[in-house]
């Protein structure tokens, strides 16, 4: 817990609060659940936590419409427990990383409102984009920029009179207006937000659309084919200010406060910019959500991700997921398995057990990776993707599809506990139903279910992080390929340990090796069976 340099191997959980564990019993996940489970995470083994936006939010998106920075939802708790939690999470070793939005606020937080109120030509609304349309009346929108959730990026305002006003700019939702990150007072807000934070103890700040929040004053339409930093609202070169910036403030802290970016883009030089030594600490790579299970893709996927980071000197960071995308189990038990962004898929046929089987291979590879490691919440339970039910979906992106896209919610439903059915522990309050439904063959699946069992997902993920943790070897940088076959993908990490992965149809053979350190599966006469990792002690 002393090192400064802790982030560049740890193990982040990430928690989304609302689905975690509920202390009141409202249905609802809040920060006294967080805390009443604290044993748990301490249990797991896990370094970090983050938390997906907590502040006081009217829940157009998840939370990620922030109202108001500097208060807790009153759905999830009050700032005082949210320094209470953050201050016993230390104390078992375990720091809190949280959810910095840059690219917009919520329609509800006070300077949107100021803004709508002051009318057109005011300061107010130079912290945002307002535009007039374009045509007789100023009738058509600015731009033909699209939003991450489909449709327009602009909406049209009334005036404070009551005629037809100015447009502005939301990359997401509507109720997600985008900031003007040229205004002095959006910068030195912000500065302060991660001041507000680092003073009450945060280790680090998650940083969400990171390459979204810097725009061309022109507002250009979007070209065919843009050329880096071409783009009018993605990866502009004035982006590393603001990143530089924040690397000075979190400076001014112990030398040990991150910055972790969600950099969304496919280029890798211009991604690795974002991990300069004075701009962000690690970045999030999302290659793994888009590789098929396949050996020599996922071995492509390593080498390029370790060959980008390398020159810039940051670690690599491995994600299966997240709040955004299909579970690993749904994914890897489909049959072209592995990609995590198609969700337009209700009834696909898929076959659990081999997705658990294929994730718990997986999860045994990313624990080998050198760098750090996030686990979102449930996957150390497998649970699979939820199909909900169309009417209790909330997720704008399902709305904004026109209810084509089930959306992201099916990865939100609330943890299962303990207990034989649904709420499985999640809330006491028999009047109020988990937010989402879980599903009625769960019991197995439960935090009491799969802490008594040895064969569990818990109890694996449990074996991988302590074994990680103790073995020297897995938390230092060396990896060196070994060539076991085309279905197989094999590497040592330092002197005496090597992971393999049977991604084939058939057992395979060993390499040499003194002992078996942990394995997905049980072996079969010594062979490694298909669709399983195993550790080896050479
Ligand atoms: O997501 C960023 C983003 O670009 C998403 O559109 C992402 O591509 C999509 O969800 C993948 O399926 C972040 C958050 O993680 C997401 O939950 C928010 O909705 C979004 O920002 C807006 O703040």
């Amino acid at each position: 817990i002393d090192d400064p340099l802790w982030w560049r191997s740890a193990v982040i959980y990430q928690v989304y609060v609302r689905s975690f564990a509920d202390g009141d019993g409202d249905g609802t996940g809040d920060l006294a659940g967080v805390r009443a489970r604290l044993p748990y995470l301490k249990a797991l083994g896990v370094d970090a936590l983050w938390f997906n936006p907590w502040y006081v939010t009217p829940l157009a998106d998840g939370g990620y419409d922030v109202e108001d920075y500097r208060r807790i939802d009153p759905r999830f708790g009050t700032l005082d427990e949210a320094e209470q939690l953050i201050a016993e999470a230390l104390a078992l070793g375990i720091r809190t990383i949280i959810d910095i939005v840059p690219n917009h606020l919520s329609d509800r937080h006070p300077w949107f409102q100021a803004a709508l109120s002051a009318g057109p030509g005011s300061p107010e609304r130079e912290r945002f984009w307002f535009h007039p349309g374009k045509g007789p009346g100023g009738d058509e929108i600015p731009t033909h920029w699209v939003s991450s959730f489909q449709g327009s990026t602009w909406t049209r305002t009334t005036n404070p009179d009551g005629t037809p006003g100015e447009w502005y700019l939301h990359l997401f939702t509507p109720e997600q207006p985008d900031l003007n990150w040229n205004h002095p007072d959006v910068q030195r807000e912000h500065e302060d937000i991660l001041r507000f934070w680092f003073d009450r103890g945060v280790a680090g700040v998650r940083i969400d659309s990171a390459a979204l929040p810097v725009k061309d004053p022109d507002l250009p339409e979007v070209p065919a084919r843009p050329g880096p930093g071409g783009h009018p609202h993605l990866d502009r070169d004035g982006i590393h200010d603001i990143y530089r910036a924040w690397r000075a403030v979190a400076d001014e802290y112990d030398g040990s406060r991150v910055l972790v970016g969600e950099v969304w883009l496919d280029d890798a030089e211009r991604f690795a910019r974002y991990l300069r030594p004075d701009e962000m600490h690690t970045a999030f790579n999302f290659d793994f959500m888009t590789q098929p299970w396949n050996a020599g893709r996922m071995r492509g996927s390593i080498e390029r991700t370790l060959a980008e980071h390398a020159p810039v000197g940051a670690p690599a960071t491995w994600v299966l997921s997240n709040h955004d995308v299909t579970r690993p189990v749904t994914r890897y038990g489909r049959a072209d398995s592995g990609f995590a962004f198609d969700r337009k898929r209700f009834g696909t046929p898929t076959d659990l057990a081999r997705g658990t089987r294929r994730a718990r291979a997986a999860a045994l590879l990313v624990a080998a990776l050198p760098g750090s490691m996030y686990i979102y919440q449930g996957d150390e339970l497998g649970l699979p993707e939820v199909e909900l039910p169309r009417e209790v979906i909330e997720d704008p992106m399902h709305f904004r599809s026109g209810g084509v896209d089930p959306g992201r919610d099916g990865c939100r439903v609330p943890l299962p506990w303990a207990g034989a059915r649904a709420p499985y522990g999640f809330g006491t309050d028999r009047a109020h139903r988990p937010w989402l439904p879980q599903p009625a063959d769960w019991a197995a699946l439960t935090v009491a279910a799969e802490e008594a069992d040895p064969q569990s997902m818990l109890t694996l993920y449990r074996s991988a992080i302590a074994t990680r943790r103790s073995r020297g070897d897995l938390v230092g940088e060396h990896l060196a390929w070994l060539e076991l076959g085309a279905d197989v993908l094999a590497f040592r990490r330092g002197e005496h340990t090597a992971s393999v992965t049977n991604f084939g149809p058939v057992p395979i053979s060993l390499p040499a090796h003194r002992g078996v350190v942990l394995s997905s599966a049980p072996l079969e006469d010594g062979a490694l069976p298909p669709d399983t990792t195993v550790w080896l002690d050479l």
